[in-house]
């Protein structure tokens, strides 16, 4: 017997994040065994990852796991897992927008979608929110293509471009966009909005942090103080988002806002939620940008938009660059619904191949 046992998978960058792509048929159908061999996989849990795959930072220790559709208007479903780093812990609670770049070439290069023209669209179904994405993938000749002229912060140069439609997000990890019924509450003192729109994100207010927000984010890192109190409001804000106790969960994400420092809409630093992100994530992004548009919400009233059109790109700000959103809102009911969200990612194709996972992962 083999002390090892090989497992295929494709290690791809998707939008500012890292990690392998598995064929679901690939890994243990059993979930305890499926995150033990992924744990293994990725060398956690181990601050520098140094025995996996894993970049020893949330953003590269991601894995998806693709498989057939499991609903008739999808072509794929995806899962998302997060290997936390320094704890034998796989979180499912969390989807990621940039993992899911990846998703529709990986589908199409492994046979599970099929090219239909230049370009073609992969309906992907997001098991961790139950809601579905269009992902654009460039194909000619019948083949993905990874080089071309997109350009997104946070990644040098540029690749072929990954548009990215979402229509069904809102309230899919609390049960609604408001989770709480308000565009604002005040927790632990501070103003904050609790919103969901494809991730559960706390906008706060950096002033009332004592932060100008536009600290780097090693430097919010390097304050315990800081991310004392933002982990205070987080495990408070859990609970009312009907997340429960969200001590040991990777949601919901606390994004400090600010005014525009750069020419865009808003300025943004994100806990994510323990480490600060380089840039922002996906639906972090899409989350800030909606909450723009949301009359009393702490982003509101810090952020600086053109008034009008209903459909409207919003350039958020992060510490690396920008994060566009294309959002399309209807008030007509009164309230405010999202009729749909659109961005661009880039994704690259790095290593075709096996990992090599101890046997005793599989429990055998
Ligand atoms: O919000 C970071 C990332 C993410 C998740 C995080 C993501 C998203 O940048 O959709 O993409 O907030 O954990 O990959």
């Amino acid at each position: 017997m083999s002390a090892l046992r090989a497992i295929p998978c494709t290690l791809m960058r998707g939008g500012t994040s890292k990690g392998p792509f598995f064929l679901k048929s690939d890994l243990p159908a059993d979930p305890a065994t499926r995150d033990r061999v992924l744990l293994a996989a990725m060398g956690s849990p181990d601050l520098r990852q140094i025995d996996g795959l894993g970049g020893a930072h949330p953003l590269t220790s991601k894995v998806a796991v693709v498989g057939p559709a499991s609903r008739p208007d999808a072509d794929v479903d995806y899962l998302f897992l997060q290997v936390v780093v320094d704890r034998p812990r796989v979180d499912a609670s969390q989807n990621c927008g940039n993992m899911l770049a990846g998703v529709g070439p990986f589908a199409i290069e492994r046979g599970l979608a099929r090219v239909t023209g230049d370009v073609t669209p992969v309906r992907i179904h997001m098991l961790n929110t139950g809601s579905v994405a269009v992902a654009r993938v460039q194909t000619p000749g019948g083949q993905v293509a990874y080089d071309g002229d997109a350009r997104i912060d946070g990644v040098p140069g540029t690749a072929a471009p990954v548009s990215i439609e979402f229509l069904d997000v809102a309230g899919s990890s609390c049960g609604s966009l408001l989770p709480t019924g308000n565009a604002r509450d005040t927790v632990e003192g501070l103003a904050v909005t609790c919103i969901d729109n494809g991730m559960p994100v706390v906008i706060l207010r950096a002033a009332d942090l004592g932060c100008t927000g536009a600290e780097p984010p090693a430097a919010l890192e390097a304050d315990a103080a800081l991310k004392a109190r933002v982990e205070a409001v987080r495990l408070a804000c859990g609970r009312m988002m009907n997340l429960g106790d969200v001590a040991k969960k990777t949601v919901p994400k606390m994004t400090l806002v600010s005014a525009p420092a750069a020419g865009g809409a808003i300025a943004t630093r994100s806990f994510i939620p323990h480490r600060v992100h380089e840039a922002i994530g996906v639906f972090g992004a899409v989350g800030v940008a909606t909450a723009c548009l949301l009359p009393g919400s702490v982003a509101a009233e810090a952020a600086r938009l053109d008034r009008g059109a209903a459909a409207k790109r919003i350039d958020v700000e992060h510490p690396t660059g920008f994060f566009s959103v294309e959002i399309e809102v209807d008030r007509s009911a009164g309230s405010l619904q999202v009729s749909r969200s659109a961005l661009l990612r880039t994704c690259r194709k790095l290593m075709s191949g096996e990992v090599h996972v101890p046997e005793k992962a599989f429990g055998t």
